[in-house]
């Protein structure tokens, strides 16, 4: 199709100049309210889109733990049938991995991110809006595998070999899974490519890398973790999507396969992801508890070096997983040590979090109990960690309940816990309104409760010698009390969320009735609170010259002649107003929903009938090319075509202006950083 430069009417402009006060100024969007959002490349929004569809997977997940609870409540359950069971717990991990927490770690990641380092929008935003397009796309067709393919997967989260072929597992459950975890991968590699390029990139002047904030640190070291786990997990599932849809042999040993070659493939990747879901949440309470404690984070650099080496070593530990596996005693015992060693720079981390606490006036919000609970959970889900890390303790302990406590205290208590305070910090600057505080430290209360009377006994029934993945067990085995009291603690998680969701509700139905809670409620550090709140479009009037670490902090505070820190500038002083004009902003595109609506038709194709991958091949395909060749202006946009200077920028799909305007910025960054 020729490129003309008569515009089609269907798409936006690629560029668009800003010519009157933004005030009034609405992007030329594919149009208003659901199409805004379907086209939308603003990375507010998309981090919002992925917080929403997130916070929804966690209501899916969560009903499938209750499915799982209230089938061990008792001895001799009789709820869900065995081969039920093994689907519920395997979509409930599942869930909760792919389709909750890692996409809740994301948001944080889109909205914050470009914020935090004094950026416009993301490098790519339409790729930002592929990314996310993409995932919801590959979420919704592993869900759907419950109506269309004879139930969910049904081997574990981690889908062992050879429990995942055709022998063991006849029904398309795990077709699904192999191919939905390969489409949000998908997702996942070209998110962290984008926001790498944006922590690297997109910078404003002054903001050197030593002067990131610690979550845009743990963000970007979570991004390099995705860039190399992701190929490895997507490698085996297409290798297992061979062996169970093109009758290869990879992993069947009557074929000379070796099933290890799953295991070690799944951990080199699942092993790593443990760490992308855990350093958002630590990045988040290193925001939290240095406002709250109102000090610097003690040791900064220790932090930022920490997270690094968690991130590096993480690579080399993931045989753990398997020292009943036949390994053999020299891996075992290499496997054991380099686990050793990681506890390392995961205890620099508490400490420094204790360190920053230690001497400071502490405020006690919503937002900084969760980042506490974090901190005192997390070291609990840390020590049981320790013990495994003993391969003869280990030998014991894995596959029973020990294990299954361990990492809900680590990926719960440390994951959860953490974004769930994130939620609380930055949802004034999301979306403008406070959270009600009483509210929230119910939710707070009631969730750390119910989180240790379910997970808590657990420690104890796997000591006992309760296997995990049982669908039901027999009364003599002295399981019956520890398990009821943990279903218990799971209502009570339940009962906790739904005061969140009720605090959600209440809140934003009394917020016109409360003060606005301005730009910087917390007294915070960094720069997303030196805007207006909820971020305006264009995020910051002019780009802001950076000239200290806790940029926001310094410009609203210094020290006296005795070193004493007095306050500088009002908030409302300091405070960038939210009017500009001749901001350039990527406009908005359908294509990439268009190019991700392909990929899982392509995939019902490879399951039920070849002609769908056509009919998603060809989809994708006009996505891209339509997205390539997307004309430059939008006829109905009424801004002037004066602005013939931007033209020539406007030959490359992302945004070309704005982000020529912040390589200008980010050549100023190394500059002003010395
Ligand atoms: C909301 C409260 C939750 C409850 C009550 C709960 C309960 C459980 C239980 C009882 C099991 C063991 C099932 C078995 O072995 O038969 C399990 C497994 C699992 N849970 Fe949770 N969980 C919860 C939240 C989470 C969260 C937030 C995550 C991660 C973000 C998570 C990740 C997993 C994973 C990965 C498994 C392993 C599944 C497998 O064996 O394949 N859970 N959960
Ligand atoms: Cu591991």
């Amino acid at each position: 199709m020729a490129v003309t430069d008569e515009p089609l009417a269907l798409t936006t402009g690629e560029d668009l100049v800003v010519d009157r006060p933004l005030g009034v100024f609405t992007r030329p969007q594919g149009g208003k309210g659901w199409r805004d959002w379907l086209s939308t490349v603003d990375h507010k929004k998309i981090g919002i889109m992925y917080g929403v569809a997130a916070m929804f997977f966690f209501v899916v997940g969560g009903i499938e733990a209750l499915l799982i609870r209230l089938q061990l409540a008792a001895p001799d359950g009789q709820i869900l049938s065995a081969d039920v069971y093994n689907q519920v717990f395997t979509m409930h991990g599942v869930t909760m991995v792919f389709l909750f927490i890692m996409p809740l770690a994301a948001a944080f990641a889109n909205y914050l991110i470009p914020l935090q380092i004094g950026a416009r929008d993301v490098a790519f935003p339409r790729l930002n809006a592929l990314s996310f397009w993409v995932w919801l796309s590959g979420a919704i067709f592993l869900n759907t595998s419950w109506i269309v393919g004879g139930g969910g997967a049904d081997c574990g989260w981690f889908c062992y070999s050879p429990n995942s072929g055709l022998a063991f597992s006849p029904s398309h459950g795990v077709d699904f899974y192999a191919l939905g975890l390969q489409i949000a991968g998908i997702a996942s590699l070209v998110s962290a490519i984008n926001l790498i390029v944006t922590c690297l990139n997109m910078r404003a002047p002054g903001m050197s890398l030593f002067r990131m904030p610690v979550l845009t640190w743990m963000l970007l070291v979570t991004q390099f973790l995705l860039l190399f786990a992701i190929p490895v997990i997507t490698v085996a599932l297409f290798l297992l999507m061979f062996d169970r849809l093109f009758d290869a042999q990879f992993f069947n040993p009557e074929a000379g396969a070796d099933p290890l070659l799953w295991q070690h493939l799944f951990w080199i990747f699942g092993h790593p992801e443990v760490y992308i879901i855990i350093l958002p949440a630590f990045g988040v309470v290193s925001e939290i508890i240095p406002t709250f404690s109102r000090k610097p984070i003690f040791g900064y650099s220790f932090m930022v070096f920490s997270g690094i080496a968690i991130g590096f070593m993480g690579w080399g530990v993931w045989a753990h997983h398997m020292f009943v596996s036949g390994i053999g005693p020299l891996s075992v015992w290499a496997f054991s040590m380099s686990t050793m060693f990681i506890a390392v720079p995961t205890g620099v981390k508490i400490l420094n979090w204790l360190a920053t606490m230690w001497g400071g006036k502490l405020r006690f919000t919503t937002a900084m109990l969760f980042a506490v609970g974090t901190v005192a959970m997390f070291t609990i889900g840390g020590l049981s960690g320790v013990t495994h890390a003993l391969a003869p303790a280990d030998t014991q302990q894995t596959d029973t309940y020990y294990i299954v406590a361990h990492f809900h205290y680590v990926i719960f208590g440390g994951g959860v816990l953490g974004l769930m305070g994130g939620l609380y910090f930055w949802w004034p600057k999301v979306f403008g309104f406070m959270l009600n505080e009483t509210w929230g430290k119910v939710h707070f209360w009631t969730m750390l409760i119910g989180f240790n009377l379910t997970f808590g006994p657990m420690h104890v029934l796997g000591l006992q010698g309760m296997s995990r993945r049982i669908d039901t067990y027999s009364p003599g085995f002295g399981f019956a009390f520890w398990n009821l009291i943990a279903t218990i603690g799971a209502f009570i998680i339940a009962l906790s969320v739904v005061v969140f969701f009720l605090n959600v509700w209440k809140s934003r139905r009394d917020a016109p009735h409360l003060p606005a809670p301005g730009p910087d409620p917390w007294d915070a550090r960094s720069l997303e609170w030196m805007i207006q709140s909820p971020a305006p479009e264009h995020n910051f009037d002019e780009v802001p010259i950076v000239e200290s670490d806790d940029e926001w902090w310094h410009r609203k505070y210094g020290y006296d002649e005795n070193k004493n820190v007095v306050r500088i500038a009002t908030i409302e002083e300091a405070t960038q107003k939210g009017d500009a004009v001749g901001v350039h902003l990527p406009a908005p595109s359908f294509w990439p929903l268009v190019v991700a609506l392909g990929l899982p038709i392509i995939g019902y194709g490879l399951i039920f009938n070849l002609w769908l991958c056509v009919l998603g091949g060809a989809l994708v395909g006009l996505g891209i090319y339509s997205w390539a060749l997307e004309p430059v202006d939008d006829p109905d946009a009424d801004h002037d075509h004066g602005h013939d200077d931007h033209d020539d920028d406007d030959d490359d799909d992302d945004g070309e202006g704005a982000e020529a305007e912040m390589a200008d910025a980010t050549a100023g960054a190394e500059e002003g950083a010395d």
